[in-house]
């Protein structure tokens, strides 16, 4: 076996994960656990500075809600979110994080985080709930405030988190391995806060060759939390709920910037809107068809019906857009001409903020936005839990807002904690609770990391786990090392080998399987029950073959373990979509053979792999309106 150095550390609270989320967590866990004489250590895959989807800096904050200012009630957020999502939402969730958000805000600004601001000192909003920042560096603000409260000494970076150490039905800490050096992590912990975000490239990406790596969300979010979370034995929600992005084509820039901001419109090869041509269809998805903004998926969909009747491509009207902005300063040639260049400053700053290659790709291209339009299309399907989509762990919300109905469903004594004893999620990691974006996150880990706290001090005694099961861990993490130095002088070429599987091979598998039968770009979002059976039958096989993965060093280490992450995300997925047998999110997802949106579905779709006997278990969860 790979000789590598068990490391053990002992502490509280673990925090697994270094994103928005997990910097949140550590900010309020330092907090709590110095009043109460406790140690937090945090545990991230990369180097926090710039880990996590907010790796590359964000345009915008997509979460504010303006409480204070009297701008919007909780009521309201809850309203956005619900119809957003179908009507498919935990509202205690949605409003926890929400009546928190906006003092989260308030500190990134204090720790300097540039906001836009307009001549009155007011926040420069993107949107009703969104605000413009020059967010190059926000994740390293985000990231100084959490290490200064943390502490360097309870820091581990590029440590992979692999799964759960168990004491029977209470989580007992984590076991990974460090992706630089020959060392075998094992953290003992009385509770733990999974954030390690949500999963990419479990579908086959529109990007290849070169461009592969390039995708919406990072590709280093690669399931994690998800398979923590099953390993464990919650139970997990919204599976089915994938969120598809409509991005700017090739490069994944952001839209709504140029929607919201810009106030563009987006048409077809044929110059029409399909917003207003498409209108009639939004009839058949009542009431959520109605509303206002019309949901994402609804949005998406309008716009996939074009393309699916050959009228692509379609364009973000850039040009139309900056045009009408200046149309206004016209009568003062030197207005009008410094107006425009502040447009076109603002069109490339906000994707230079959040998605550089996007602005290569005009650089490459020779886009310039205020004279052409740019092409936008529908990626692939995302995992993750604090945007559009809604996937994650089962979470108990705070108790306050509970009502008579809810209690005995959504509260089992500490927020944010997962089915499981101790076991804490947030951000990607807990689902039903969309719209918490960068901000909410952030606010959602430190809400979590305050009941975390509270969990321990009232069940203050250290898990056990014997060394017989560490060791066996040890054993199962490294075996692709193992299986590589076995078996890779056997051929020539060691890519194409009898006895193992790279996991680059591993994953376009997976991502072949995911695409073809559950609904990928291939199929045009569209499945059905036959399609999923199919999928499932693969996706055994494939499970079958991942006990063949090979690694020829650390790095590839890591590759096995998320793919096998982002397998089990896939499988929580084919099994979700196949439970619901209706059609809820159509720009989504679409079941040819449930084309509908069906009353007797306005429920959660729950499942757990139980670690017992190691079945999966489909639930129906109701869904309580809390607020009106
Ligand atoms: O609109 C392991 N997001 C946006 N949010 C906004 O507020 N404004 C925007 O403008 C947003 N846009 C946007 C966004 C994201 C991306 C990628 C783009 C554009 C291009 C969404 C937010 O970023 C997102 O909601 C939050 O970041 C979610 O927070 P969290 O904590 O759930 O996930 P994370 O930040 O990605 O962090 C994950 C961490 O886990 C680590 N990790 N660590 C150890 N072991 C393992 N096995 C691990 N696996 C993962 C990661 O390293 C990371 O630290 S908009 O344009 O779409
Ligand atoms: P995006 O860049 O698509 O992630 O959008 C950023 C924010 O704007 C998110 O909160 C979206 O839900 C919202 N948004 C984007 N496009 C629209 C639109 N056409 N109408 C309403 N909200 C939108």
């Amino acid at each position: 076996m790979a000789n590598f150095e068990t490391v053990t550390v002992n502490t509280d609270l673990l925090i697994v994960g270094g994103g928005m989320a997990a910097c949140g967590a550590a900010v309020e866990a330092a907090y709590w656990a110095k009043k109460n004489g406790l140690n937090a250590v945090i545990v991230d895959k990369a180097a926090l500075d710039r880990s996590g989807a907010v790796a590359m800096g964000l345009s915008a904050i997509n979460q504010y809600v303006g409480l204070k200012d009297g701008d919007n009630t909780l009521t309201d957020y809850v309203n956005y979110v619900r119809n957003d999502l179908m009507g498919i939402t935990r509202e205690d969730l949605v409003a926890s994080i929400a009546r928190h958000v906006d003092g989260t805000v308030h500190l990134f600004e204090k720790w300097g985080l540039p906001i836009w601001k307009d001549e009155d000192g007011k926040y420069v909003h993107e949107g009703r709930w969104q605000l413009m920042i020059n967010g190059e560096s926000y994740k390293v603000v985000v990231a100084e405030a959490a290490k200064n409260a943390i502490g360097i000494d309870n820091l581990y970076e590029r440590v992979f988190i692999v799964g759960p150490l168990m004491d029977g039905d209470r989580v007992a800490g984590a076991v990974g391995f460090s992706v630089r050096e020959e060392k075998f992590y094992v953290f003992k912990a009385k509770a733990v806060l999974v954030a390690m975000g949500g999963a990419v490239h479990v579908f086959k990406p529109r990007s290849a060759g070169e461009g592969l790596g390039r995708a919406w969300y990072p590709p280093w979010n690669s399931g994690s939390s998800a398979y923590f979370t099953l390993k464990a034995g919650a139970e997990m929600t919204c599976q089915e709920v994938r969120f598809i992005p409509v991005r700017f084509k090739d490069a994944y820039g952001p839209v709504g910037a140029w929607f919201l901001l810009f106030k563009s419109r987006a048409t077809n090869g044929f110059g029409e809107n399909y917003m207003q041509t498409n209108a009639s269809e939004l009839e058949k998805w009542v009431p959520y068809g109605k509303v206002k903004p019309v949901p994402a998926n609804l949005r998406n969909w309008l716009m996939m019906l074009d393309v699916m009747d050959g009228k692509g491509p379609i364009y973000m009207r850039t040009e139309e857009a900056i045009a009408n902005i200046a149309e206004q300063y016209k009568d003062d040639p030197k207005a009008y001409k410094k107006k425009m260049k502040e447009l076109e400053s603002e069109a490339w700053e906000d994707f230079l903020d959040m998605t550089i290659s996007q602005a290569f790709l005009w650089a490459a291209t020779n886009v310039a936005p205020e004279e052409r339009s740019s092409e936008i299309a529908a990626a692939e399907p995302y995992f993750i839990g604090s945007h559009s989509g809604a996937s994650g762990a089962w979470v108990s919300g705070p108790e306050d807002l509970q009502t008579d109905e809810t209690r005995g469903e959504y509260f089992w004594g500490y927020a944010h904690m997962s089915t499981v004893k101790g076991l804490f999620c947030a951000g990607d990691a807990s689902g039903a609770s969309s719209h918490k974006f960068s901000s909410g996150s952030h606010a959602e880990g430190r809400i979590a990391a305050k009941a975390a706290v509270k969990f321990i001090i009232d069940n203050n005694t250290m898990p056990n786990v014997s060394d017989e099961t560490i060791e066996g861990l040890k054993k199962e993490i490294l075996a692709p090392l193992d299986r590589f130095a076995q078996f890779s002088k056997n051929t020539t070429d060691p890519d194409v080998n009898p006895d193992y599987i790279r996991p680059k091979m591993f994953m376009f598998r997976l991502q072949k399987i995911m695409d073809e039968y559950a609904g990928g770009v291939t199929s045009q979002f569209m499945t059905s029950k036959v399609m999923l059976d199919k999928g499932l039958e693969l996706l055994a096989f494939l499970k079958e073959d991942s006990e063949k993965l090979a690694a020829e060093n650390l790095h590839e280490l890591m590759r096995c373990w998320e793919n096998i992450h982002r397998m089990w995300q896939a499988e929580a997925h084919v099994r979700t979509i196949l439970f619901r047998e209706e059609t809820r999110w159509p720009g989504y997802y679409f079941r040819a053979d449930c084309p509908e949106m069906k009353d007797d579905w306005k429920v959660f779709a729950n499942c757990r792999w139980d670690p017992a006997s190691g079945e999966w278990e489909m639930k129906k969860r109701p869904v309580y309106q809390i607020f009106d």
